[in-house]
């Protein structure tokens, strides 16, 4: 084809995978994709996408006014987007498609840098449909995200890849005590015929706080005003009064973008990506991680792949996979479901349910057969070498 990113030697294994994506529907997690699209990086990792700004993460913390604070969260959520949604493009040239996780698989690390230490955990506490459950926490600034996300695929005739996100976030601020519910965006991948997928975000997701604010962010492909890709403009206003915003930001979620006062032209901030370089993750070397820490347990496979050989990589694929069919057998043979590290299913979470609602119908569907919450118990008594790497 025209204008194909598809290598010449996996012109044949593209078209098989396009013709097996056409009639599919659900979990993208059961497709088989040819060698160049594949990455060796688990979607466990992507949790970790929420806070490579470490000093934007806590920055809520130390603000004391209400709606400022309100409008720091923001500013946090919206600089996120690009490390969430287009950083495998700028890295590798086009979207790939992650490992899919095992049940129990780990990712663990932290940020060290002017923010102080920020931790990361983040497991696979489902395998089937697939979901991630994380915990972000900043201790010094009182700081804590947690959330899951499970994916929902279709696809339409014109190969596009619509993608809903199942699950949501809560930030924590203890200083003020005050919670921030935030909902996932809806994506599409386009470029899925041309070999060269990227990501861009549908419609509108929303941040909801414990204090009375509501934000709402509209994303448009390529932009009502600008005709830039990944567009966006969102606005910050009290619960109920979106016609009266306190708040407007708008510009490129992959780009720079800037926050003016109400409905005023009237700039008082700008982000620019440039100038906020991001802080890396600290992670134990594949010989100090746990069998269950994911960079160890794909270690094989993340190589093969890096080398293109597809042998290899399924025949270490398909010994993960049976392990894995084996521990679920064992497990149902005695009566027992497999037991989370750090997470544990609720029917209902009490921040949830008090702030969902004043979103209306927008949450509705985020139910993962029940909710993943942070279970600070099984934390404490988790065994070393993860309680050593704090
Ligand atoms: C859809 C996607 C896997 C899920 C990824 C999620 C939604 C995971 C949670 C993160 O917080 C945000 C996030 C960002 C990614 O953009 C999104 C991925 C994009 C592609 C990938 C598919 C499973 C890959 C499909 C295979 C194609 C490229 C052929």
């Amino acid at each position: 084809t025209e204008g194909s990113s598809v290598p010449p030697g996996s012109k044949g294994s593209w078209a098989s995978f396009l013709k097996s994506i056409t009639s599919f529907s659900g979990d993208l997690s059961s497709l088989t994709a040819p060698p160049f699209i594949l990455s060796g990086v688990s979607l466990v990792e992507y949790s970790s996408y929420w806070a490579e700004h470490p000093s934007l993460f806590v920055a809520p913390a130390k603000e004391k006014d209400p709606a400022k604070r309100a409008l720091a969260v923001l500013t946090w959520f919206i600089s996120t987007l690009k490390q969430q949604y287009s950083s495998r493009n700028e890295h590798l040239g086009s979207e790939k498609k992650p490992l899919n996780p095992f049940l129990g698989e780990l990712f663990l690390g932290r940020w060290q840098d002017e923010a102080g230490t920020t931790q990361l955990v983040s497991e696979q506490v489902c395998h089937h449909p697939p979901v991630t459950a994380y915990c972000i926490w900043n201790g010094e600034h009182g700081v804590r995200l947690q959330g899951y996300n499970g994916q929902k695929a279709s696809i339409s005739k014109a190969l596009t890849i619509h993608i809903k996100q199942i699950g949501h976030a809560l930030l924590h601020i203890d200083e003020f005590n005050e919670d921030y519910l935030i909902t996932l965006p809806s994506l599409h991948i386009e470029g899925v015929y041309g070999g060269a997928p990227y990501v861009e975000l549908n419609k509108s997701s929303f941040i909801q706080s414990s204090s009375g604010y509501t934000a709402k962010i509209d994303y448009s492909g390529k932009g009502w005003l600008s005709g830039k890709k990944n567009s966006f403009t969102a606005t910050l206003y009290h619960e109920g009064r979106e016609k009266d915003p306190l708040y407007t930001i708008d510009g490129q979620w992959t780009g720079s973008f800037s926050t003016k006062e109400g409905k005023s032209k009237n700039v008082i901030a700008s982000y620019d990506p440039a100038k906020h370089p991001l802080t890396k993750l600290v992670v134990a070397s594949i010989e100090e991680q746990d069998e269950m820490e994911s960079r160890r347990a794909w270690q094989k496979v993340a190589h093969a792949i890096s080398k293109g050989d597809m042998d290899t990589t399924s025949a270490e694929k398909s010994r993960i996979e049976n392990e894995q069919r084996a521990l679920r057998v064992k497990e149902k043979e005695d009566g027992r479901e497999w037991n989370r590290f750090f997470f544990t299913r609720a029917k209902s979470d009490p921040v949830l349910d008090a702030l969902a609602p004043k979103l209306g119908e927008i949450i509705e569907s985020d139910k993962t057969d029940g909710v993943w919450l942070w279970d600070a118990e099984k934390a404490k008594n988790s065994k070393p070498p993860f309680k050593n790497r704090s």
